[in-house]
């Protein structure tokens, strides 16, 4: 297996689902860095080893997962078309973000960031040059094992995007068809399927104190632990030509289509998230659990869900009893989520878990206040308010947000697809509740 994105979800997720599984001894983990390279030579120096520490309400679990067979920096061009040529590679998994797959607002690929523009430049030039976006590295290691007339393996996408395995293969391939290189696109029909996947663990930055913890009950010195909590769920459709592990025996669903799971995970849990780390923010509230103990928060969750749920497809008392579960989790004192954490890249995820729901409920003629105040409180936030401003697109929309309120609605909804003129009722029900949020 190869990964790209090795941060702390990959190793508390899918990494725990390979070692746990019965055939895990067959299946090595290559695994490449995005955002922090130097993550790869701390796993290094300790022979891909770490502790997974699995906080429940009342008690902590330290396991030591064994899975990484190696673990490189993600600018490591030539040891990543290196495992891409082996011909035991089967399966590619991927957690690059949602800001990873550089989307436009429309879903097409942003061919006019830097990046992209530097892969599409390169590529023309090279196909077989390094690459910098997550769809340029696919570009180049699908097209290593093409030349090497090795067959088709499973690409899968574990980021939080609806339907991520379609997501990346139109990245990819738009990426390629840029290029004006056939033979990038004939190595994504020869060599990779997609597969779509719902993941789900609640995986917090690790902290001095978690250091501290794990070399005080495990006696050993990790420079990369995890925290994560005992919840964890994934959910996967698509077909695995070359393969995978046993990931079914270690509590994986293979369904013919995700989307009910999908609904209920981004727009219960992460529009939540979005919800709490925006408004809780500006309440002074840092971690999740504080927001969840604060019974205004609390109330405001509850109209958040109540919209959402409306629309969610599985049956009624099983999405009631994920809410019931959620709140749970939300409250676990010992997990310290930061909602600074969770505020990161709103341009990305709040269409992907508010807006959904917001035209659902618009097209039923109703004004949601739930869905109405996350993006009210997320105006605010862009305003200075509550946890600090970090966003891929902070240069275009933390101006939009400044000024008078009104304007700065307008322009914030109207990047989000929302016109002042097509829908006065819902920018106006924005513009009173950000009035009321940024005045706290
Ligand atoms: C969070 C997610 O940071 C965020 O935006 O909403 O990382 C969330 O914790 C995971 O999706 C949980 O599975």
């Amino acid at each position: 297996m190869l990964h790209l994105g090795l941060g702390n979800f990959f190793r508390a997720h899918q990494a725990w689902y390979t070692a746990r599984a019965s055939d895990a001894g067959q299946w090595g983990i290559a695994a490449f860095t995005g955002r922090r390279p130097c993550l790869a030579d701390a796993l290094s120096a300790q022979d891909g080893l770490y502790t997974l520490l699995t906080r429940g309400s009342d008690r902590d679990r330290f396991d030591t997962l064994a899975g990484l067979s190696a673990t490189h920096a993600g600018h490591d061009h030539r040891a990543w078309t290196d495992h891409w040529r082996l011909p035991g590679l089967a399966v590619v998994t991927l957690t690059v973000t949602e800001a990873g797959y550089l989307r436009r607002p429309d879903g097409g690929l942003d061919t006019g960031a830097d990046t992209v523009r530097a892969d599409i430049a390169a590529l023309r030039a090279d196909p077989t040059a390094p690459a910098v976006t997550a769809a340029g590295k696919l570009l180049t290691g699908l097209a290593a094992r093409d030349r090497r007339g090795l067959g088709r393996i499973a690409v899968v996408s574990c980021d939080n995007l609806p339907d991520n395995g379609t997501v990346l293969e139109n990245t990819v391939r738009e990426l390629a068809r840029h290029t004006g290189r056939p033979e990038l696109t004939a190595a994504i029909d020869g060599c990779a399927t997609f597969a779509t996947t719902v993941v789900d663990r609640i995986t917090p930055r690790t902290t001095d104190e978690d250091l501290a913890a794990v070399a005080a009950a495990t006696g050993l010195a990790d420079a990369a632990p995890v925290v994560t909590e005992p919840f964890s769920e994934w959910v996967i459709s698509g077909e695995f030509p070359a393969g995978r592990p046993r990931w079914e025996e270690t509590g994986a669903r293979f369904v013919a289509d995700v989307t009910p799971y999908e609904q209920r995970k981004l727009w219960l849990l992460n529009g939540a998230h979005s919800l709490l780390a925006y408004a809780g923010g500006i309440r002074g509230r840092t971690t999740v659990a504080d927001a969840v103990a604060d019974p205004v928060c609390r109330a405001w969750l509850a109209e958040w869900w109540a919209e959402a749920s409306r629309h969610l497809t599985l049956p009624h008392e099983e999405s009631a009893a994920y809410r019931t579960a959620l709140l749970d989790r939300f409250a676990n004192p010992r997990i310290r989520h930061a909602l600074a954490q969770i505020a990161a890249d709103g341009s990305q995820k709040l269409p992907v878990r508010i807006l959904p729901v917001l035209r659902r409920e618009r097209a039923a003629g109703r004004v949601p206040q739930g869905a109405v105040r996350v993006l009210a409180a997320w105006i605010c936030h862009l305003r200075g308010s509550g946890v600090p401003v970090t966003d891929t697109d902070a240069a275009r929309i933390v101006p939009l947000a400044q000024g008078p309120l009104p304007a700065a609605v307008r322009g914030i909804l109207a990047f989000l697809g929302f016109e002042h003129a097509a829908d006065r009722t819902l920018v106006d029900a924005v513009r009173d509740q950000a009035e009321a949020l940024c005045a706290q």
